[in-house]
């Protein structure tokens, strides 16, 4: 029997070279796993169903390569990418992990500290456009203080504008056609990550001299950790025409990052995700990668890896399956339709302000007290997408 579930690359799956390449180190203990070489992850994510793979710079090319080093890494890589028909959609530059950056990279209070992690940037977007990344992602994991007696946020918001500009600004003199997805997290590894939420970030981008290339990449866990709603940050995101790119994973409220496999935590929360995403709820469906940020759990060995990640894709697809069949659910549509009636049109005069709407609206005749007494259903609605999603209602 073939699996309804398995993905193809129809699906646009992607993962990083550094999720299914985690080792399963933490802060308590070390490594647990092997490492699986960068041309291996590429062969077991195509044998999977992925459609590709990310990478910053260093999960490819290590710190301290020479130039010919880089290059004979990048020529295997491209071939292991060409042999398993697989793609390089987002690039992104570790400015986190060197302790260069233990003050910040485009934050850093020192200016050599900020001309470094810009050249380094720099040249993660070139290996990026050689390997036919059409998005650059920036995550700021150092870009915060432990102390605010440091430095001004202020001027670490302007640092971090002016290095964005630079870099808008050179990539377009490159001719290159790249758009920046700008992830954002509260916390960890710093006290406090300047511009925590998508919801910043998103004000941000409108600050960037080249705000048309920039958007927003937001994460699951980034979100949930602050109890944040990912639903919303993503739809605001997309009514905006930002959304550039997507952390998938799971996250339980007010811990550490966990980027834990998609959906296996808040299976409400993911459902409602991945139907935002596929538009089976109304507007037009996300059409860019469906990346996951996530790590096998640390009692894994390297088939578990791979167990985690098949986990990922099937459970976007079984729900991808399960938000369609609510959303074509004829009592979820009546229950929708009793509460957005609108036969007298009202929509429309309270859409934009003239004198006519506005005489309208003043004319309209509203009895606050028999709207307020009218219930919603939305008990049974959240209990029809839950019976969705338990399995047990079928059509
Ligand atoms: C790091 C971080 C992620 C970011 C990656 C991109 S690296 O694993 O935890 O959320 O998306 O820099
Ligand atoms: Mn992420
Ligand atoms: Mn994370």
């Amino acid at each position: 029997m073939t699996d309804p579930f398995a993905p193809t690359p129809r699906d646009r799956f992607t993962f990083g070279l550094w999720t299914v390449g985690n080792p399963g180190a933490d802060p308590f203990g070390s490594r647990v796993r092997p490492s699986i070489s960068p041309v291996e992850i590429v062969q077991g994510l195509a044998k999977a169903g992925a459609y590709g793979v990310n990478l910053h710079d260093n999960d490819l090319v290590p710190f301290d390569a020479s130039a010919s080093e880089r290059d004979r890494i990048v020529a295997e890589f491209q071939a292991a990418l060409k042999d398993c028909g697989m793609k390089v959609p987002m690039a992104t530059t570790n400015l986190f992990s060197h302790p260069v950056f233990r003050d910040g990279a485009f934050t850093a209070s020192d200016p050599k500290v900020r001309a470094f992690a810009l050249r380094k940037a720099k040249h993660a977007i070139e290996l990026g456009v050689e390997l036919g990344a059409s998005t650059i992602v920036f995550w700021g994991g150092r870009e915060g203080v432990e102390s605010d007696a440091a430095r001004d946020a202020r001027d670490a918001i302007r640092w971090f504008r002016e290095c964005l500009d630079y870099l808008g600004d050179w990539s377009q003199a490159q001719d290159y056609q790249l758009r920046f997805a700008l992830e954002a997290k509260p916390n960890e590894p710093r006290g406090d990550i300047y511009l925590p939420t998508t919801g910043h970030m998103l004000h941000f981008i409108e600050t960037l001299r080249n705000k048309d290339m920039c958007g927003v990449n937001p994460e699951v866990a980034h979100e949930n950790m602050p109890g944040l709603s990912m639903v919303h940050a993503v739809a605001q995101a997309m009514e905006a025409d930002k959304l550039f790119h997507i952390d998938l994973n799971a996250q339980r409220i007010g811990r550490y990052d966990q980027d834990l496999r998609f959906a296996s935590e808040d299976l409400k929360g993911a459902f409602f995700l991945v139907r935002l995403l596929e538009g089976t709820g109304g507007y037009p469906r996300y059409e860019g990668m469906r990346h996951f940020d996530a790590h096998a759990y640390r009692t894994e060995d390297i088939d578990g890896v791979w167990d985690f990640a098949r986990g990922c894709m099937r459970s976007y697809r079984i729900l991808a399956e399960k938000a369609a069949a609510f959303d074509q659910d004829a009592e979820v549509q009546e229950i929708l339709a009793a509460n957005h009636a609108d036969a007298e049109d009202i929509g429309a005069l309270t859409a934009a302000y003239s004198t006519e709407s506005d005489a309208a609206l003043e004319a309209l005749d509203l009895d606050p007290d028999a709207l307020a007494a009218r219930g919603h259903r939305y008990e049974r609605l959240d209990q029809l997408a839950m019976e969705h999603i338990m399995g047990v209602r079928q059509g």
